[in-house]
């Protein structure tokens, strides 16, 4: 039987990406998401290539996490890797005029959404002795930028999550690989500037962003390694960057 893979954030950028890849893999996907419109248009277009099923919650809220993946169908409950890609950054300002409700989606969307869904699929991994779960971090998780404080911070905690998920569930079969990318072009800085569309296309003006299939092929080469190899962690910059704010534009 094929792999299972769960995907959090399939509806866009980099999860989105993944599921594509995993399909040409003939994965079997489970895919999550918050819009419904989305999910329903993957499971027509990626259904067509292997076996889907979408789920819709909020990585944010426990009891939803906890419902969706517990009641899938029996036939999909043996998850083999597991993407935390949901995640977002919501304003970017100095920290003194940060808005709190900004601060509460990073944590909560960054950190506790990738702790809930983890906790949710990880007892099942540990009693089938196999697994693999990928955090998507950031350059941001590595290096504190101006006026991201908290975006950065909930990204170092994902790298501090994947460390110690690698710690625990070593001694399981499991294998975690963090992936820390730099300048991908996706809604991402849309949503951190909040829709203002002009202001986020600056972010990546002047040089080649990388693609979120960029950050895919290096899933599919984390998730596909031989078993006596983990891939613990890779950063991935755009070919003009060369730490999260400096890069070269022309
Ligand atoms: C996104 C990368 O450098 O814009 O996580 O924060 S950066």
């Amino acid at each position: 039987m094929s792999m299972i893979a769960l995907i959090t954030g399939a509806t866009s950028g980099i999860g989105r990406a993944t599921a594509e890849a995993f399909a040409d893999l003939d994965y079997r996907l489970i895919l999550c998401g918050r819009r419904q419109e989305r999910l329903d248009e993957l499971q027509e277009y990626l259904g067509a290539q292997t076996a889907v099923v979408t789920l819709n919650f909020d990585v944010r809220t426990w009891d939803e996490v906890e419902h969706a993946i517990r009641t899938l169908p029996d036939e999909w409950k043996a998850i083999d890797i597991l993407i935390n890609s949901a995640g977002n950054a919501h304003g970017m300002s100095p920290i003194q005029d940060g808005d709190p409700a900004d601060w509460d989606q990073m944590i909560d969307g960054n950190v506790q959404g990738l702790l809930y869904v983890s906790k949710a699929v990880m007892p099942g991994m540990v009693e089938r002795k196999r697994g693999h779960i990928v955090n998507i971090s950031s350059v941001a998780g590595k290096e504190t930028y101006a006026n991201g404080a908290v975006y950065c911070a909930s990204k170092a905690a994902v790298e501090a999550i994947s460390t110690g998920m690698r710690l625990d569930l070593i001694q399981h079969g499991i294998k975690v690989t963090n992936i820390a990318p730099g300048a991908v072009e996706t809604e991402f800085s849309v949503v951190r500037f909040k829709g203002d569309s002009e202001r986020a296309s600056k972010v990546y003006e002047g040089f080649a962003p990388l693609t979120p299939d960029d950050i895919a092929d290096a899933i599919v080469y984390a998730v596909t390694a031989p078993a006596n190899v983990t891939i613990a962690d890779m950063t991935i910059l755009a070919g003009a960057q060369a730490a999260a704010t400096t890069i070269y534009r022309k």
